[in-house]
């Protein structure tokens, strides 16, 4: 324990605590015992699986809380810079492992859990994933987390503690239906409520002008309603340190008492109020096809970007500086523009309560935030109506006014802009009605923008934020993804991690992952082997699953080359491309004869992935692909050959069984449109190969690992600008013909089902370029068979990706973030070294 000296009268009991908490296998046990009987009161001598699973879990919550403690006491007396990240999703899946793996504590759990008679991984699939994202952009911030605490960086993640996560995803009759995913059913014993720390968040209301002490006239917002923000704090253990993070989740509860003119009203009405009150925070995403489903998700960015800063202030205030000083203590990083709101009310703080000169509030406001980017399409930039946030945010809406004002005039002073350049910057566009354009707002209240990916900065840089770029050069930058090693190597595969500890000597490339790169000019004929095994150890691991998922109706070939698409389904991803090119091999296998047949590829395609719910195209795809699955796999003559498998409800936890038994993965998103991409980089750290588009972080994964290692095709980012310019229609090669056809003549059931995905092919309306790239695809699937025919071709090349994924560490890409973006250093805990096994 730290600073003991500072409480000589406590200094018995807190060594009292600290004695308590031994790590040894019979302490960890007494723990557990004693949470079973205080914490869940349960009979000590019942010891369910699932209150095993729970007390395990508060046990090891009790030492990540004492080092949590510790590393916020630390951080205060270093008076370290802290970064605070506030994401919309945190997909944070499971905890038991990872956590014990970070704190070191796997072997004594594993024993305690033996003693009580328990396998630690059955205990550790009891666990509920938290589900808080839907992608890529949510699982980024929890790998980012990861890193942060690992790396000892001093920083929060901030987000929304929804009741319900992403819906539950079922298939029926090849649908997917969704149900409501209440992940906390079983309660959740990681997080720790924080009753004592509740702000006030207002909304509605009127803007008042009062006039100060001195004479000057203020502006006061009064709330027509407030909410509570009540803080749900979760540890985030670091690997191979005892630097202990958190995450902040907000939850909203009612505030009756704060709002005195309702406690007149009926008390059926108040009940009804305490409800919406409470629904704030119920649902990620909440439909946003009417206009209180609109209002109710702005209403959640301000709620959460409320709290948060309320919680910053008050933090930054212990240290009673001057607020100019904030931006030297203080870097905000907005994942993407759901916490854009949170400049207007920074400027709102400062301004109307702080009293400080709006110059000076917006110079500390943008040295304050940092802005990432995390899409170029269209539909994706969020924009809210003017009347809607006028009505919500009264007082927020003149400071956007304002701060747009002040940047056009700006800009028309020092850059001769044209009107059409200054009405696409506006923040304010001028639609009916207006409409803020929130991706503006985070431009011009951040002082430094990135994209996520380097052909992702590029197209921000030339054509989405061109403008911007113009204008303040230098601004935009990039800062590719990455992924935590931790979890997506270290834990989700401990047969292919015990081989690269065995190569390299010891584990530290677990936190220095670019120590694979050595390994590259000398690969033994061991450690090809090694990676065969671990390969083959993963897929026998999914065969089970799938195998007890389906009730023994699908028995996956592990000798079959497994090819995966696992993604939210969206046309821009292409899983439709996929899906044709299996139909098209279904086709070619019933044209050959037994032995031909036999001489052929045998594969297996894995689809996972949720569609939102209210879009079409992605939900008709979901049902082609369980109607050929239906298809081709009870065909006699190819199901030996050929399998296509839908795994319902993609999680974290499903990706984690799936990454490493995947020999080759799909990334054919139309070039331009992903941004990044995250999962391409967990396949190939786990020596899995790539085929896939030169759109997203592929680009720089081929690159790293060499082009000729992967399957790499189709038209290139320009050359689809090109096609869609020149509005060319592509003719339709005679094998998506034939492909089509089938589809048309109800090979796959009512052809009706698919309108939506086939006759914008055959009307040549097909933006994402699936006619054109098709064919280049079908080659590519023709190489990948070509060098699985050569298992050695085959293994050199996954090893050689392997090695090279050194650069896409999380860690990497959060030395660049703290280093390019928040300017904060490591402070790691003088405490005594702590071995991870
Ligand atoms: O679609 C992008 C991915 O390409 C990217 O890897 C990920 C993390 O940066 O973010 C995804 N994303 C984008 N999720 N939501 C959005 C919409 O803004």
């Amino acid at each position: 324990m730290l600073q003991a000296a500072r409480r000589p009268k406590l200094e018995k009991l807190w060594d009292l605590v600290d004695e308590y908490l031994h790590n040894d296998t019979e302490s960890i046990m007494r723990s557990m015992a004693d949470h079973f009987e205080y914490t869940l009161a349960r009979n000590k001598w019942n010891l369910a699986p699932q209150s095993l699973f729970q007390a395990a879990a508060y046990s090891l919550r009790d030492r990540m809380i004492e080092w949590w403690n510790d590393t916020q006491e630390y951080f205060y007396d270093q008076d370290s810079k802290r970064a605070y990240y506030m994401s919309i999703e945190f997909l944070m899946g499971r905890t038991l492992t990872n956590a014990l793996i970070s704190t070191g504590l796997l072997s004594p759990y594993y024993e305690a859990l033996k003693e009580f008679g328990e396998n630690l991984e059955t205990i550790a699939d009891l666990e509920h994933d938290a589900g808080l994202g839907s992608g890529g952009l949510g699982r980024l911030a929890a790998c980012f987390l990861d890193s942060l605490a690992t790396l000892n960086y001093p920083a929060w993640g901030y987000g929304i503690r929804y009741k319900y996560g992403q819906f539950k995803q079922n298939i029926v009759r090849g649908y997917q239906v969704e149900t409501p995913d209440f992940w906390l059913e079983s309660g959740n014993p990681w997080e720790i409520p924080r009753q004592d720390i509740v702000y006030k968040v207002g909304m509605y209301g009127s803007v008042q002008y009062v006039t100060r002490s001195d004479g000057s006239l203020a502006v006061k917002w009064e709330p027509g309603h407030c909410v509570g923000a009540v803080a749900y704090d979760t540890p985030i253990p670091g690997f191979n340190t005892k630097n202990t993070l958190s995450l902040r989740l907000w939850s909203s509860k009612p505030l009756v008492d704060m709002n005195p003119e309702e406690l007149k009203a009926d008390p059926w009405d108040m009940l009804r109020q305490n409800q919406a009150d409470e629904e704030i925070t119920s649902v990620l995403y909440p439909k946003a096809d009417s206009d209180s489903g609109k209002e109710l998700r702005l209403k959640q960015q301000y709620f959460f970007s409320c709290a948060t800063l309320q919680d910053i202030i008050r933090r930054f205030k212990k240290s009673n500086r001057p607020f100019a000083e904030f931006p030297d203590k203080v870097a905000i990083q907005l994942n993407d523009t759901h916490p854009t709101v949170s400049v207007p009310e920074l400027m709102r703080i400062l301004v109307d309560e702080e009293s400080l000169p709006w110059d000076q509030a917006w110079a500390i406001t943008t040295k304050t935030f940092g802005f990432t980017n995390h899409t170029v399409l269209p539909e994706a930039l969020e924009k809210w109506s003017v009347p809607m946030f006028a009505h919500l945010l009264p007082r927020h809406m003149q400071i956007v006014f304002e701060i747009n004002h002040r940047f056009l005039e700006e800009v028309k002073v020092k850059f001769d802009c044209s009107p059409e350049v200054i009405s696409r910057l506006s923040i304010i566009e001028e639609s009916n009605p207006q409409q803020i354009r929130m991706a503006n707002l985070a431009i011009v209240g951040s002082h430094t923008v990135n994209g996520v990916a380097r052909i992702h900065s590029e197209i921000l840089q030339q054509s989405v934020f061109a403008d911007w770029h113009r204008l303040w050069p230098g601004k935009i930058i990039n800062i590719t993804n990455g992924v935590t090693p931790r979890r997506w190597l270290y834990c989700c595969n401990p047969t292919l991690s015990s081989a690269v500890t065995k190569q390299l000597g010891g584990n530290a490339w677990v936190t220095d992952l670019s120590l694979l790169k050595d390994l590259r000019s000398h690969i033994t004929q061991e450690f090809l082997r090694d990676v065969r095994e671990a390969n083959k150890v993963a897929k026998e691991r999914l065969r089970k699953y799938v195998s007890k998922l389906t009730n023994g109706a699908v028995d996956l070939d592990t000798s079959s080359l497994f090819d995966t698409q696992v993604k939210r389904i969206h046309e821009y991803k292409r899983q439709l491309m996929n899906i044709l090119g299996v139909i098209h091999r279904y086709q070619c296998l019933k044209a050959l004869t037994p032995t031909e047949r036999s001489q052929q590829v045998k594969r297996t395609h894995i689809f996972a992935g949720k569609a939102a719910a209210s879009y079409q195209q992605a939900k008709a795809v979901i049902k082609l692909i369980n109607t050929v699955a239906d298809v081709v796999n009870s065909d006699p003559q190819t199901k030996d050959f050929l399998t296509v498998v839908f795994l319902p409800n993609y999680s974290v936890s499903l990706a984690e069984l799936i990454v490493p038994a995947t020999d080759l993965s799909e990334h054919i998103s139309t070039a331009g449109t992903e941004a990044s991409g995250t999962s391409n980089m967990k396949f190939a750290m786990n020596a899995g190969l790539i085929i896939g588009t030169l759109d997203g972080a592929n680009v720089e994964i081929v690159e790293a690992c060499g082009q000729e290692n992967h399957f790499i095709f189709g038209a290139t980012a320009p050359e689809v600008d090109k096609l869609r310019a020149e509005r060319q229609s592509v003719a339709i090669d005679q094998r998506l013909y034939n492909v089509l056809i089938s589809i048309e003549r109800g090979d796959f059931g009512a052809s009706s089902n698919y309108r939506w995905l086939i006759d914008p092919l055959w009307q040549g309306n097909d933006y994402y370029c699936v006619a054109h790239d098709f064919p280049l695809y079908l080659e590519a699937q023709q190489c990948v068979d070509a060098d699985w025919r050569t298992p050695d071709v085959w293994a050199h090349k996954t090893v050689l990706t392997m090695f090279g994924m050194g650069t896409f560490s999380s860690d990497h890409s959060i030395h660049q973030y703290a280093r390019n973006i928040w300017n904060i250093k490591p402070a790691r805990m003088p405490t005594e070294h702590i071995t991870t096994v």
